[in-house]
């Protein structure tokens, strides 16, 4: 037999091998949007009453552990890596059992998964005995919670496509120097498995280019200006809302006296513009944002929610980016 013959059947057999079980894979890896809420219809194993399957820098799941600590409420912890803090085991085929859209969080209730961090919020305040702890029993107080509950919501699957909606919607686009720091340290490989099987391509696609770019590239990449900016400029504008409802309430929080679930999703959002070196730019030349932002890291919470689940690569990256401010190395088209 022909040599080349050989070498060419060799070839396809293995090529053809791979693609089987390339779609044997994804087969296994099926993903899809899930509705949001209780899913009673859906039991999954469990050791606790509440568990919690977070990751320790994604935005929806500070806001959980937040809430669940003002509660004071005990939970089986599943930490989850996501790309950004390490390899995709979001999509891994153990996790998509509990949540095939491939997202964190998600609290099981007696092993009844709740989809969507703002409904896990009401979840858990509606079904503890205390839950008018962070929840005004005003009818206009309940209003304006509910407002800023949505407004510093995560919305839809191309949140940083729409950074005006909710300042949840803007903090996307501000991370993106922290995800390029971070993503620096990951290899291609891991990258590539979101690229294979992840519902959202244009995710991973967008981790490939800033792996590729790394940190200083990505933040000249004429697109990634654009939407910091676009970012930046939404923001303001939510931060504004903020502080006008700060004054109109009197403060210490968005509903005045009490501390609700709206301050629990803000904190997140103020912490998340600490981990991006954002605070100089947008919150602190804002007197009343900084008194606000001062009573938030008093709260017991924000220490069991926030800075003890801090990420040893977002910890280094927010010192890379200001140390870049610093160095007059920061791309002139970005504000600071
Ligand atoms: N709207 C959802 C957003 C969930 C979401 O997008 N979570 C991000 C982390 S903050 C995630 O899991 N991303 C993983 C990925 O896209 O690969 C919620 O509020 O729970």
């Amino acid at each position: 037999m022909d040599l080349n013959a050989l070498i060419g059947g060799v070839a396809l057999t293995i090529g053809l091998l791979g693609l089987m079980l390339f779609l044997r894979e994804r087969a296994l890896r099926q993903t899809h949007e899930v509705p949001q809420g209780l899913q009673v219809q859906i039991s999954l194993p469990h050791k606790a009453q509440w568990t919690l399957y977070h990751n320790p820098f994604s935005l929806c799941s500070k806001k959980v552990r937040v809430c669940l600590a003002e509660y004071e409420l005990d939970y089986d912890s599943v930490l989850i890596d996501l790309i950004e803090t390490g390899s995709y085991q979001n999509i891994s085929r153990e996790f998509l059992k509990v949540n095939p859209a491939a997202t964190v969080p998600v609290l099981l209730h007696n092993g009844h998964p709740i989809y969507e961090s703002h409904e896990q919020l009401s979840y858990v305040a509606s079904s503890v005995n205390n839950g008018d702890l962070l929840v005004p029993q005003d009818a206009q107080a309940r209003q304006v919670m509910d407002m800023w509950v949505e407004k510093t919501s995560l919305l839809g699957d191309d949140p940083i496509a729409s950074p005006e909606a909710t300042a949840g919607n803007a903090a996307p686009g501000l991370t993106i120097p922290i995800f390029a720091s971070m993503v620096t340290r990951i290899p291609v490989t891991k990258i590539v498995v979101g690229l294979l099987f992840h519902r959202i391509k244009k995710r991973a696609i967008f981790f490939l280019l800033m792996k590729l770019s790394g940190l200083q590239k990505t933040l000249k990449l004429n697109p990634v200006v654009g939407i910091i900016n676009r970012s930046a400029t939404a923001m303001t504008a939510h931060l504004d809302d903020l502080e006008l409802q700060l004054e109109h309430s009197g403060g210490p929080w968005i509903c005045g006296d009490q501390f609700t679930l709206a301050d629990v999703g803000m904190m997140v959002i103020f912490d998340r513009l600490r981990e991006g070196d954002w605070l100089d730019l947008l919150v602190l030349q804002r007197p009343v944002l900084v008194d606000y932002w001062m009573v938030l890291q008093q709260r017991p919470s924000y220490h069991s929610g926030c800075v003890s689940f801090a990420h040893p690569r977002v910890t280094e990256a927010t010192v890379e980016l200001a140390a870049l401010k610093q160095a007059g190395q920061w791309p002139s088209d970005i504000p600071r």
